[in-house]
């Protein structure tokens, strides 16, 4: 029998030739030996230490800014496992293609190891992890990511248990970058970028590509969900869990500042959850993560306070424009952009662009945030007793709405989508459709993880409510029908009274419907929406389950369709 994959990537990783080898602790003098070293080497730009203390910005090459979705595959032996909505390539082929790579490009660099657990280090839910990479940028990241541990760690796991992940900046061309997963072994190997998402290997390599592959196997689901806790004026807290596509506000709710009295939102996550099956019937949620890493710019006093709190101070700032006091500035913080600015190149602004990158980022340690959740460590998690599945639709899909039950619930999940405006690309009515939010960070065939889901929701006997949320639905003129931010704490609120039966709601053709919000739903429009998704269901293929297409066909009875 031939060698196992990861035996082969142990042996890709000492073909890289790096200079010397470090392994990583997560210390504190780690952390200020990394940054001396990337200060001196320029990588990083100490901030202004009064006001931005323990804060620094990175600057990325230019081309390499974002996650880079068209060479993320998924490599499993059978096509059909990776499914319709994924990338493949044969694992032979994929990791043929990597060791010619890896080979040798780490020579001149330090190849830095690092052992962490993904979830509280004491949860029978977390994971162990290593990710070895050639980038301390990476290392630094990670500090505030996910929890280091000692190496000797794990040692005490089986290696098959262990997600295991190679990466290297390689030349950082884009015609060499490549982010394979190997599901089926348990392995990433990422060359050619240092973006967040393509490097940052625990966030959605490991928490959801690979860990969504292992949930399915262990009857657990990884999700693009942000976790938190609505505490009410009788101290109650209920615990939601919302999965929306990127720019569409799933950060900024999560961490919601309330201003309605009695009223406060805890941050259990801002964007990954981990869900099991409670002996008590209910889903739990952890965190996987330990900080977070978002978009600055749209960051701001309105619509984020509790974030800009959290990276006043020991925080990453990745591609904002720096002020002449040495603070960070971006599009949405809420200050005019003052004289002297410098763009996220690095070059004096000419106002003929954004100042910061439109994917600008921070890294933060989750405990900065002032309304992180005192619960978020608890190794067993915190209760769901409802999902929130987010689109962004400027028609059809109304501001709120209930599914009549868990199935119902996921085909409203699998139907999510962001519609694009004329104000971000030029185009108006774009549909991309984004099951569950999770289209290009499921680790296996899209179809089987509905049945997955289906299948945990027919183990709970407390199931959490599902709600579909569409905060940018407009008017025939354009303008939003919600007003959102602050206002979106009536919206959390209602869900919670939902949830423990204290008001009642509206039965219409699409779900239940909140009364008292004027919602309309719009016939012509819904007879659109079958269709569309109609082509939707079909392109998921064969292994789709048929009852989301029972869902489908119910859908049109309820309007009396057929
Ligand atoms: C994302 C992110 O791309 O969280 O979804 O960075
Ligand atoms: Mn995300």
């Amino acid at each position: 029998m031939g060698r196992s994959l990861l035996e082969e990537m142990v042996e890709l990783a000492k073909e890289t030739m790096a200079d010397n080898v470090k392994i990583c602790d997560g210390s504190a003098k780690e952390f200020e030996e990394l940054t001396q070293k990337m200060l001196a080497d320029r990588a990083l730009i100490a901030l202004n230490p009064k006001t931005y203390p323990g804060c620094f910005l990175h600057r990325s090459a230019p081309h390499d800014v974002a996650r880079t979705e068209k060479v993320t595959f998924i490599c499993t032996r059978k096509k059909d496992d990776a499914g319709p909505t994924n990338n493949w390539m044969d694992p032979k082929e994929a990791g043929e293609k990597m060791t010619s790579l890896f080979r040798g490009s780490m020579r001149g660099r330090t190849m830095y190891v690092v052992p962490f657990s993904m979830g509280p280090v004491n949860s029978r839910f977390s994971r162990l992890g290593i990710e070895i990479t050639d980038s301390p940028y990476v290392v630094l990241n990670m500090h505030y990511l996910v929890r280091i541990i000692p190496a000797t760690r794990l040692s005490s796991e089986e290696p098959k248990d262990i997600m295991y992940g190679l990466h290297s900046l390689g030349d950082l061309s884009p015609e060499k970058r490549f982010i394979m997963h190997f599901p089926e072994t348990n392995t990433v190997a990422s060359i050619g970028s240092g973006y967040g998402g393509n490097a940052l290997l625990g966030k959605k390599c490991f928490a959801l590509r690979l860990a969504s592959y292992i949930g399915r196997d262990e009857g657990w689901l990884a999700e693009h969900m942000m976790v938190l806790g609505l505490e009410d004026i009788s101290g109650r807290i209920t615990y939601i869990a919302g999965a929306f596509p990127s720019a569409c506000g799933k950060t900024n709710l999560s961490m919601l500042a309330s201003e309605l009295p009695g009223y406060k939102v805890w941050t259990v996550s801002d964007d990954l959850c981990w869900l099991h099956v409670g002996a008590d019937g209910r889903l739990w949620a952890i965190n996987p993560e330990s900080g977070f890493f978002a978009v600055a710019p749209g960051t701001g006093p309105a619509t984020n306070p509790n974030m800009l709190a959290a990276v006043k101070r020991n925080t990453i700032f990745t591609n904002i424009a720096l002020t002449p006091a040495n603070e960070p500035w971006w599009e949405g913080i809420g200050t005019e952009a003052p004289e002297g600015l410098v763009d996220w190149q690095g070059r004096p602004w000419d106002k003929s662009g954004p100042a910061a990158h439109p994917n600008a980022r921070f890294t933060a340690p989750f405990h900065q945030c002032p309304s992180a959740s005192p619960e978020a460590d608890k190794p067993n998690g915190v209760p769901i007793s409802a999902i929130i599945f987010g689109g962004r639709r400027a028609d059809t899909v109304p501001l709120l709405f209930e599914a009549f039950d868990w199935q119902h619930g996921m085909f409203l999940g699998l139907s999510i989508a962001s519609e694009t405006t004329a104000a971000t690309t030029g185009e108006i009515g774009v549909l991309r459709r984004d099951p569950f939010a999770m289209l290009p960070f499921t680790g296996y065939n899209m179809a089987d993880s509905v049945r997955h889901r289906l299948e945990v929701g027919a183990k709970l006997s407390r199931p959490p409510k599902v709600f579909h949320l569409n905060l940018f639905a407009q008017d025939d003129e354009g303008k939003y029908l919600w007003p959102g931010f602050k206002e979106n704490i009536r919206l959390l609120k209602y869900i919670a009274e939902r949830v423990h039966g204290e008001v009642s709601a509206k039965e219409t053709p699409i779900g239940l419907v909140p009364n008292g919000y004027g919602i309309q739903i719009d016939e012509a429009q819904w007879e659109k929406e079958a269709v569309l998704l109609d082509t939707h269901l079909e392109s998921l293929g064969n292994r789709l389950p048929e009852e989301m297409w029972e869902e489908l066909a119910e859908l049109r009875k309820r309007f009396g369709w057929y």
